[in-house]
């Protein structure tokens, strides 16, 4: 993977891929670049066997304040409403969170400072999210008149409901990390102080994990949320089955019976 990214920061440690969006000025506010640029670092963490896990995070004071809104200049100051810019730069966020969703292998998304508009977002679409008690969140789309984008409404209907979703969105009001993990946005809530040393834990842990089935259980999850029992005992035993057959089941089996934590090769 190359590593001369303008705009964002990668780092590899042992399996665990660091994604940081490198804008500190700007609160990492996301300009084309920036999303042209995580596309192409998301597109390749997921196909990449020797990444595990990854980590989503942003630099400086802030997760990130949503999309570079002094990019779209030309827009607001012309008389031609009809000139919206947003159909094609929207696919390059779609597109993201996608990837960050589907991707074979666990995505952790660390929030810390300002969290808000459309990344706040794509930390929605990854799988698991750590944030600092002091985390300002906020889905700031309706106080400049806008709908959430970047798939907002669907991951935040399955996170916290309709009703929270709504009330979250419509008023777009500031909340805390600590009022995020209690409505079940976020897994892991912590002071700011421990946060790295948290996610690093977690994080390591997890590219230690039987990946393959990682992704199994990541799928037959999200397949779970919006389909019947039937459908899902179906997808259940087929999954069983790959799972079965694994590597790392047959090293789970024989580490328990010889008394020893188990060296999953992630296959
Ligand atoms: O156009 C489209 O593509 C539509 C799609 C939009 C998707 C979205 O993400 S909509 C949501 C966009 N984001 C926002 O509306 C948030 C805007 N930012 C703020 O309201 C505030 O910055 C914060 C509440 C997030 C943080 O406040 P504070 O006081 O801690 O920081 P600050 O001083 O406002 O920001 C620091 C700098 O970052 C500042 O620049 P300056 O004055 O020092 O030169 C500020 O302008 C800049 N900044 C913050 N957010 C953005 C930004 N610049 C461009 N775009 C931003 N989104």
């Amino acid at each position: 993977m190359r590593a001369d990214y303008q705009y964002v920061l990668i780092q590899q440690d042992n399996a665990v891929l660091t994604i940081t969006m490198n804008r500190p000025a700007v609160l990492n506010a996301i300009n084309s670049q920036m999303l042209e640029e995580l596309n192409e670092i998301a597109d390749e963490a997921a196909t990449d066997a020797a990444i595990r896990c990854v980590v989503l995070q942003g630099a400086g004071r802030a997760f990130g304040a949503g999309q570079d809104l002094s990019e779209f200049k030309a827009y607001y100051s012309s008389e031609d409403v009809d000139a919206g810019p947003l159909g094609e730069h929207l696919l390059g966020y779609h597109r993201l969170a996608r990837t960050l969703h589907e991707m074979p292998k666990p995505v952790v998304a660390v929030l810390h400072g300002v969290a808000t508009g459309v990344s706040l977002n794509l930390a929605f679409a990854c799988d698991l999210r750590i944030a600092a008690d002091t985390t300002r969140f906020s889905e700031a789309f309706a106080r400049i008149g806008l709908v959430p984008d970047g798939g907002g409404a669907y991951f935040l209907t399955r996170l916290v409901g309709v009703a929270k979703a709504l009330e979250i969105s419509l008023l777009a009001d500031e909340f805390s990390g600590i009022e995020a993990e209690r409505l079940g946005l976020i897994n892991k809530c912590v002071p700011l102080a421990e946060l790295a040393a948290t996610v690093a834990a977690f994080t390591q842990r997890l590219a230690q994990g039987p990946t393959y089935t990682y992704s199994l259980i990541k799928q037959l999850t999200y397949y779970a949320h919006d389909h019947d029992l039937q459908d899902v005992f179906h997808l259940e035993s087929e999954f069983q089955d790959k799972a079965f057959c694994t590597a790392d089941h047959r090293e789970g089996v024989q580490a328990f019976f010889e008394k020893r934590a188990p060296r999953y090769s992630g296959k």
